[in-house]
């Protein structure tokens, strides 16, 4: 049996006879009907006035996702706008459990704050000889594709919807954004496909998006160019959205990664990124679909020796000047850091560079560089610090919304880890309020997950492990020291001498990436007021980012008091320890299903075995480079 996640039966259990009405028809608030019958509750029409009820839900109460719930002489009314609103509302009582039928309340008004709540599966539809079913995935095979043909298994992908509707999730793209083999056509003939996808998500107020690529029109089409101003290529386009909305008419829009590592796009025409974006666009915009065109575009083949050029500096090189270039249904996609993805960065200076464009931040709930599903490692507190930034809490208001790469697949308990359902589970709650404390979420989950009574423990484990990770890791926002390739586990050098362009230029004297604009690369300029300066001065670059923007000495002081080198050592051990303490606290955790609890317990112990390991190789490196021992003595190999 697949493990239900945040929605076991005994999360619905408080709507057992109860008595619902449902004003509202279509096939999002027939789930909502099908959901209280199979919990237990009975639908009534409400029409005799004789027959009390429990439960009042009804859309139609204005505009957009939003509802109002209250409670009002013993009965719960939730007034939404539209389907969707009636389903979020219908989940709000879900959580709120017992209490959502107590004593009388006032009307609390929600609403979305973020327009489009995406996530986006890198699931490839053939098996990818180096990648596999999906890219940077760590949960089995993928949700959607199995070797090349589509999923047996659609119940599933339906269990998948509500378990990410009732986050709040209303847009998923269901293919990498790497395109490749059989991928390409799932815009032409394996439109199908897609077509029983978004049949499986619609019920839920999920529309689908398809990764999609730029060469399509030479790979499918067989025209001998892609450029974007090209007349027959404007039409090729326009016809392959037509087909695609003639069958989905509902569907969302495409996602493109062009010009990024090897993918194809408009450099080789001699055009910019705008005009790609808006080629799409403009094939999308009479169906009201959109293009979520990628910023994540870097020279992947910089030599190492060249110091002038700078990764974190391209994105906001390549898209800032571009602003107000794109079209109104032109979506740049952002990811959340200039680099790729660290347990550490600095917001994206592109976030903030581009007022007359829309954009949407993009996050990874999958773990590439976060422990990979095998740590234990809570994002919601590192996402919750991000959206602090008003520009990127408020991009929803003006711009498009959030966008996270999933962390699904074929898994029995979804995620891999199985605590990793919370970051699955906070990512749409922080999309629909950025403002949400990543503790309260936390409780939420493990409420309908687990039930109260785990609160404390997964707190002790959760709360402090993406800092725990973080100690363990790369030190002060240097970024990667990772396997090259993989990306699971340490090796300092493993990135320095190679064409990514991520890295730490440690040497006998001190470490860091010089950023600024007085003797670096410049990057801090990216940035506006008070940040271009708070960042390029070592008395206001915050500790936590320190070797990002600047090399320093080892003996250089920190904010904290302590020299880098001994910050390094100090919190190497600190992090390694703080591994064990969260195993051991899972230890003392006995009222959990055995199978899950053995499954967590031999996380950890990779957990344990892996901070170790990152412990043991960053502090033997960092003291053989710099030959300054442990002021305190511990052993370093
Ligand atoms: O983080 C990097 C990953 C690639 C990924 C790329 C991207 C889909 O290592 O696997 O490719 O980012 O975001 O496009």
């Amino acid at each position: 049996m697949v493990n239900p996640a945040w929605l076991p039966p005994e999360a619905l259990r408080h709507l057992a006879s109860r008595r619902a009405v449902v004003r509202s028809s279509g096939p999002v608030a027939q789930t909502v009907v099908d959901e209280i019958t199979s919990a237990g509750g009975r639908v009534v029409s409400g029409e005799t006035g004789t027959d009390p009820i429990d439960l009042h839900l009804g859309s139609g109460y204005g505009v957009g996702e939003q509802f109002s719930l209250q409670r009002r002489d013993g009965v719960t009314y939730v007034r939404a706008g539209d389907a969707n609103g009636l389903l979020y509302g219908f989940f709000e009582v879900v959580r709120r459990g017992e209490a959502a039928f107590g004593a009388d309340f006032p009307p609390e008004e929600h609403r979305p704050v973020m327009r489009r709540r995406m996530l986006d599966h890198w699931d490839n539809v053939d098996v990818h000889p180096v990648m596999g079913q999906v890219e940077r995935g760590y949960s089995g095979g993928s949700l959607f594709w199995d070797a090349g043909r589509l999923t047996d298994d659609l119940d599933r992908v339906s269990t998948y919807a509500r378990l990410i509707a009732s986050t709040g999730i209303n847009a998923v793209s269901v293919n990498n954004v790497n395109v490749s083999g059989a991928a390409f056509r799932l815009l032409t003939d394996r439109l199908d496909d897609v077509a029983a996808l978004a049949d499986r998500f619609r019920p839920y107020g999920i529309r689908t998006h398809l990764s999609v690529s730029f060469a399509a029109p030479i790979v499918l089409g067989g025209l001998s160019t892609a450029d974007p101003l090209d007349p027959d290529v404007r039409t090729w386009w326009a016809d392959a959205a037509a087909r695609v909305y003639a069958r989905i008419p509902d569907f969302g829009g495409f996602v493109v990664k062009a010009d990024s590592e090897g993918q194809p796009g408009p450099f080789r025409y001699g055009r910019d990124h705008a005009d790609g974006a808006n080629l799409l666009a403009d094939a999308l915009a009479p169906h009201g679909g959109v293009v979520h065109w990628r910023a994540f575009v870097y020279n992947h083949r910089q030599d190492w020796r060249d110091r002038s050029t700078d990764r974190a500096r391209a994105a906001y090189d390549h898209f800032a000047p571009l602003d107000g270039r794109f079209r109104d249904n032109a979506v740049v996609q952002v990811k959340y850091g200039p680099i790729d993805f660290q347990t550490r960065e600095p917001v994206s200076p592109v976030i903030l560079a581009m007022p007359d464009t829309a954009l949407a931040v993009e996050l990874q709930v999958t773990q590439e560089y976060t422990g990979q599903q095998k740590h234990a490692c809570y994002l919601g507190p590192q996402w919750s610090e991000l959206l602090g930034w008003d520009r990127v809490a408020g991009i929803a208001a003006d711009g498009d919304g959030l966008v996270a790469v999933s962390n699904v697949g074929a898994d029995g308990y979804w995620t891999g880890h199985p605590l990793a359902q919370a970051n699955l589970y906070a990512f749409g709650r922080l999309a629909w309020n950025p403002r949400l404390d990543p503790a309260a979420i936390l409780d939420e989950w493990t409420d309908l997950t687990f039930g109260p009574h785990l609160r404390e423990p997964l707190h002790d484990i959760l709360d402090h492990s993406w800092r725990a990770y973080e100690s363990y890791t790369a030190p002060l926002g240097v970024g990667f020291m990772v396997r090259p390739g993989h990306h699971y586990g340490p090796d300092v050098d493993g990135y320095e001498y190679t064409p990514w362009g991520t890295y730490h230029f440690a040497d006998r004297d001190g470490v860091g990436v010089d950023r600024t604009r007085a003797t670096g690369t410049g990057f801090t300029g990216q940035y506006p007021e008070p940040w271009r300066d708070v960042y390029e001065h070592l008395d206001t670059c915050p500790d936590e980012l320190l070797l990002f923007f600047h090399h320093v000495p080892y003996d250089h002081v920190l904010h904290s008091g302590r020299t880098v080198i001994q910050h390094i050592y100090d919190t190497h051990f600190a992090g390694a320890a703080e591994a064990e303490r969260m195993r051991a606290r899972w230890h003392e955790v006995r009222t959990v299903d055995p199978d899950l609890h053995a499954k967590v317990a031999a996380l950890l112990d990779e957990q344990v075995r892996s901070a170790t390991e990152w412990r043991d190789q960053i502090n033997t490196y960092f003291f053989r480079k710099s030959g300054v021992p442990d002021a305190h003595g511990r052993r370093i190999h």
